[in-house]
């Protein structure tokens, strides 16, 4: 029988730890498991507070995945750019807080990975359904490159794309599972990543969607 280097549990179970996918980037697998009782019932309530939508990029195409915010700062596209604000343009209301179990897990994934102190101030949630994909990008609509992104995985599986600095890099396929949390700081920051097509394999609390949360210091 295998087992893996970071646990002595049988197969059935996930394997807990850190894996290093860049110079500066872990993924900590089911460190989110502790916090999932919490987090869905405080998703709900976000979700209610601010819909999910599909957002249409600056080049006019409507995006597979759909997104809502929480937390000071929500990110937005339409066709006058990217950009971060402090309302919610489908309602004009200020994205809703961000709960504090969000923040708490947020904190405690970046400081397991050597980064002390974070203190994110926007959340993206993103909602996958099976065939949704999100193209190679990097993120670079945030203020400091500095603080690290911490996401966090829910739900069905994803296979996540990790590539280079250059769209061209070829991209390393990192399998992510409900629970996973992956933390993404220094050199790694730029580098290019999407999500290829999800697969319609349900999951038992959440059914056939996937949720990250991603969360970020963008002011
Ligand atoms: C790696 N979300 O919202 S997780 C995004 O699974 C995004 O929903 C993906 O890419 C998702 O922008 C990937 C997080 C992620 C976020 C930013 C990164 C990974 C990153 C920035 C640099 C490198
Ligand atoms: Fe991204």
């Amino acid at each position: 029988m295998t087992r893996d280097l970071f646990s002595d549990a049988p197969d059935a179970e996930p394997p807990r730890g850190k894996e290093a996918i860049g110079p500066a980037s872990f993924v900590l697998r089911g460190f989110a498991l502790p916090f999932a009782d919490a987090l869905l019932p405080a998703l709900g309530e976000v979700e209610r507070r601010a819909g999910f939508r599909h957002l249409v990029t600056p080049g006019g195409f409507t995006m597979s995945v759909a997104m809502t915010n929480c937390g000071r700062l929500g990110w937005i596209s339409d066709r006058r750019g990217y950009r971060y604000g402090e309302h919610d343009p489908a309602t004009g209301a200020q994205w809703p807080a961000m709960p504090a179990v969000f923040e708490r897990l947020a904190q405690a994934a970046a400081a397991e990975a050597g980064f002390e102190g974070f203190r994110p101030d926007a959340c993206l949630v993103n909602r996958y359904e099976p065939g949704t994909r999100l193209s190679l990008h990097q993120d670079k609509d945030e203020r400091d490159y500095a603080a690290p992104i911490v996401s966090v995985s829910l739900g069905m599986p994803a296979t996540f794309l990790f590539g280079g600095l250059a769209r061209s890099d070829k991209a390393a396929r990192i399998p992510l599972v409900h629970g996973d949390v992956v933390v993404w700081g220094g050199p790694d920051r730029l580098r290019y990543h999407g999500v290829l097509p999800l697969e319609d394999r349900a999951h038992a609390l959440l059914g056939s969607r996937r949720i990250n949360l991603t969360f970020r210091k963008a002011g």
